[in-house]
């Protein structure tokens, strides 16, 4: 397929997908402001944008996608604000990462495509601020190696950096098929996470959607995925880049997210650019020593930045309260020196969604919203069995369905059992047997569903009902799905959405 093709289906699988998110209300078939999302061609930008050097760190990418990325840019970025482009090589070792690179950058690229090679590993934390402090732009754009990024998607990031330089911008992240290549849009959501120090994607509020701008105005968005984000060059350096003691790969956004808060700044996403990345099943690739970087880096941002509510993050992981973490005297130092909001502001005004339990539960306000909530019992949409179309099996409690954090599997469906009738309500829950909620685990996503306490308050509980049958979880932003039909235990677990037969669902009354 083209690229011009990859592009078009992008747009409309999206509009389909927002529709389907059930965060909008629609209206007639097109739903005005699904409709509306055609408003993003009509935006004009200012012409004397700031210029933008785009910062590529890559380990072991694969040629092809690197040079989607790079050619992708140099193909929708205006010449004027495209100040250059600036590959940081990781210390890579597969070969046609060597000289046959290099000789693509001199024969086949404009000279603002510059190559900077690290000696050693560092990771993409310290490979970004190595390509950072080489740039000379106005503003630095982060991308990661395999992206694609779409038709406009520069100067709606540019634009809100000139008006305020310290609005740190998310284009929104669109679905590169990492076995087919082909691109598709995703729904409009924001950033949030869990105490596990996961990032997650939470439902925008619709309250957010619903301004005079509609669904293209910025979204605040309470954290960042961390790959893909805009912020002004000096503002970066003012705000203390990236902290050097954090390696390979990891905790990185959720640090930087709460710094930018916390420190005076705020952080959006804007619905109006859109950068397509290759979300890999798993990680091609490990740190040096094979250590849990993802820990050692979420230690460091817990220690320096969660005050009193790194309680709950010790809650979930007690094995790390004795890890060494390194110095962290210098970055303690920053956050004294910016003078920064606790934490607990940070929840309160940025992240109320966020429920606290255990530990903090008390030291923070119960948001009013959360307590209504609770009382109330949302409508029920829908009731029956959840039938898996390709093994005609139903979704079960793997045990007994009142059993908190039991996982559920399909089993043969018994039209007698009670316990394999589920509820799908206005809040977008699916409860079984009228006890507990299906919800993401807070701590893996490749972890099965599992049966919670219904908390009234979405995110790990969101699931929406849509196109091709699927059953689509609003936070992972992935599908349910049968693991093995084969297999007789039934596993069920979360995967990217992609049509397939594992992944179509009824609801049977
Ligand atoms: C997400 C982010 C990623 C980063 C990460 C947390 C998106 C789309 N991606 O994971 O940018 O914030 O969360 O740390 O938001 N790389 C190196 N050296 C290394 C390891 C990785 O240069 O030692 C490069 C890699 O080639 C890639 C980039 O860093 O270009 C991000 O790595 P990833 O794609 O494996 O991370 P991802 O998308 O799973
Ligand atoms: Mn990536």
């Amino acid at each position: 397929m083209k690229l011009e093709d990859w592009l078009h289906e992008g747009w409309w699988q999206w509009r389909e997908m927002h529709w389907e998110s059930g965060t909008i209300k629609t209206e007639q078939n097109c739903g005005k402001q699904m409709c509306e999302m055609g408003r993003c061609k009509e935006k004009s930008y200012p012409m004397n944008l700031p210029s933008a050097s785009i910062i590529v760190c890559f380990y072991n990418e694969a040629l092809s996608a690197l040079l989607r990325t790079v050619q992708s840019v140099l193909n929708r970025s205006p010449v004027n604000l495209l100040h250059e482009i600036i590959l940081v090589d990781d210390n890579s070792d597969f070969t046609n990462l060597k000289s046959e690179l290099e000789e693509y950058i001199q024969n086949s690229l404009p000279r603002k495509v510059r190559l900077v090679r690290n000696s050693e590993r560092e990771g993409l934390i310290r490979g970004r601020m190595i390509g950072a402090s080489h740039a000379t732009g106005d503003v630095l754009v982060f991308l990661d190696s395999h992206c694609e990024v779409n038709e406009m998607w520069l100067q709606p990031l540019l634009a809100p950096i000139k008006q305020d330089r310290k609005t740190v911008v998310c284009p929104v992240i669109d679905i590169i098929n990492a076995d087919t290549l082909i691109y598709s849009s995703s729904p409009i959501v924001r950033g949030g996470f869990n105490w596990g120090l996961h990032f997650k994607w939470d439902p925008v509020p619709a309250s957010m959607l619903n301004g005079p701008e509609g669904p293209t105005a910025a979204i605040k968005s309470p954290t960042m995925a961390g790959g893909l984000f805009a912020m002004n060059r000096n503002y970066f350096n003012e705000l203390g880049q990236y902290d050097s003691g954090m390696d390979i790969w990891g905790g990185e956004n959720l640090e930087i997210s709460f710094r930018i808060w916390m420190c005076g700044g705020r952080l959006e996403i804007i619905p109006c650019s859109r950068v397509g990345h290759i979300f890999r099943k798993r990680r091609p690739y490990g740190s040096p020593g094979g250590q849990d970087t993802m820990a050692h880096n979420s230690l460091r941002l817990t220690h320096v930045w969660m005050d009193e509510y790194k309680e709950q993050y010790f809650a979930l992981r007690p094995e790390l309260r004795v890890q060494n973490y390194g110095d962290i005297s210098e970055r303690v130092q920053l956050r004294k020196r910016l003078n920064c909001k606790s934490f607990k502001w940070y929840l309160d005004n940025v992240y109320p969604e966020m429920q606290v339990i255990g530990p903090n539960e008390k030291a923070r306000m119960k948001q009013p919203l959360l307590v209504n909530k609770a009382v109330k019992r949302p409508k029920v949409r829908q009731r029956g069995r959840i039938r898996h179309l390709q093994t005609s099996k139903c979704i079960s409690a793997q045990n007994h369905p009142s059993q908190k954090a039991g996982i559920v599997v399909v089993k043969e469906c018994d039209l007698s059992d009670p316990d394999q009738i589920w509820v799908y309500d206005e809040e977008h829950e699916l409860i079984l047997a009228n006890l507990l909620c299906l919800d993401m685990a807070e701590m893996h996503s490749s972890d099965s569903p599992r049966l919670m306490k219904c908390h009234g308050s979405g995110g790990s509980q969101q699931w929406t009902l849509g196109k091709n049958n699927r059953i689509y979880q609003v936070s992972a932003g992935q599908c349910l799905q049968v693991v093995d039909p084969a297999d007789i235990k039934g596993y069920i677990a979360m995967a990217i959405c992609d049509g397939s037969a594992a992944q179509q669902w009824q609801i049977e009354s």
